[in-house]
């Protein structure tokens, strides 16, 4: 067979256009035929490109997680959401509209073999993505249930080789006061920051999500990355993130900082184990007028109950 030798110069095909313009073209056909009929619109319509990751969705879902509700429908989930940085209230689904989610790229660092910096393209092409059915249950006793695409978060980690002297995995949200008016309270300690033990983290449940109800993740909801771990109260599953950093000390958190005594570090679901301003014994099923029993872990104690063997005396449940 005869091979051609690149000359020092030449660059493959795959080189000369960002991998992300190879994987669908259609999309970006189409989003140019947008643009060019957009002539009236404003110009953030017009140049308002599709999501580079569109064509990845809707991804395969994963049968092992099953729900014991209906998933929360789409349009009640976007408009109720948590989201600090563009407003302390549920209803920040138009004020979210501000982030901007291309570029964007994700430190991996701290202490691993191969600290890295990638952008979120290259990070879900490289990863497994598959959907999941997942719980979620806020620390203010309201819960839904959503159909998230992701990866789980152990895949990152095997990617990352971290070192044996890592303890704690520690995300960080984006910092732009511009962007997002919310960090211009200068009362919070931003940015956003959450952790969990290195056996949290490599646990089956712990699960990157890029995407949700079949498609490239909203941005109310954290996009282009947050995370999910449907056995801890809601403030854990942090959002829009730049930062995943492998360290040795416990990270002080976000909402820890705000109030250890009532959002510590584990923050483990308790029906048992009231907020000290509230009952955690039930929960408000979003898009019903349900109310339902909380479960320990949030029904998720096959996966993790192991986890927390030796740690009674930490405050798991808080
Ligand atoms: N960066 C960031 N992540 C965050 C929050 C936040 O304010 N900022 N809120 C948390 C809380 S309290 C909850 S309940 C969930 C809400 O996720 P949802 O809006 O997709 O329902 O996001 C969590 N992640
Ligand atoms: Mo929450």
């Amino acid at each position: 067979m005869f091979i051609r030798r690149r000359k020092g110069w030449e660059i493959r095909e795959s080189e000369a256009t960002p991998e992300s313009l190879f994987f669908d073209r259609r999309t970006l056909l189409k989003g140019g035929a947008v643009a060019a009929a957009a002539v009236g619109l404003g110009l953030r319509e017009a140049f308002a490109a599709p999501d580079p990751s569109l064509a990845l969705y809707p991804a395969k879902r994963n049968e092992a997680f099953t729900l014991d509700r209906p998933v929360t429908p789409e349009t009640v989930n976007s408009h109720y959401n948590n989201f600090y940085e563009f407003g302390s209230g549920k209803d920040i689904f138009d004020a979210a509209q501000a982030l901007k989610i291309r570029p964007w790229s994700i430190k991996i660092d701290g202490l691993i073999e191969k600290p890295q910096t990638i952008a979120i393209d290259d990070l879900v092409k490289a990863m497994p993505l598959e959907e999941r059915l997942y719980r979620h249950r806020c620390v203010e006793a309201w819960a839904m249930a959503v159909p998230w695409t992701g990866f789980p978060l152990r895949a990152l980690i095997e990617a990352a080789q971290p070192l044996a002297s890592a303890k704690y995995v520690r995300f960080e949200t984006f910092l732009d006061r511009v962007m997002a008016p919310g960090q211009r309270q200068f009362w919070y300690p931003w940015p956003y920051v959450e952790g969990l033990t290195m056996a949290e983290a490599a646990n089956d449940l712990a699960f990157l999500v890029t995407g949700a109800y079949g498609k490239p993740l909203g941005k109310q909801f954290g996009a282009p990355l947050r995370l999910a771990t449907p056995w801890k109260y809601g403030f854990k599953s942090i959002k829009s993130i730049t930062r995943i950093s492998f360290v040795e000390e416990r990270p002080k958190t976000f909402w820890e900082q705000l109030g250890p005594s009532e959002y510590g570090f584990w923050a483990n679901v308790n029906p048992a184990v009231p907020h000290p301003r509230w009952s955690q014994a039930s929960e408000e099923v979003l898009g019903s007028r349900e109310r339902r029993p909380t479960q320990i872990f949030n029904g998720y104690g096959d996966y993790v109950a192991g986890l927390y063997a030796g740690l009674e005396n930490e405050r798991l449940f808080i």
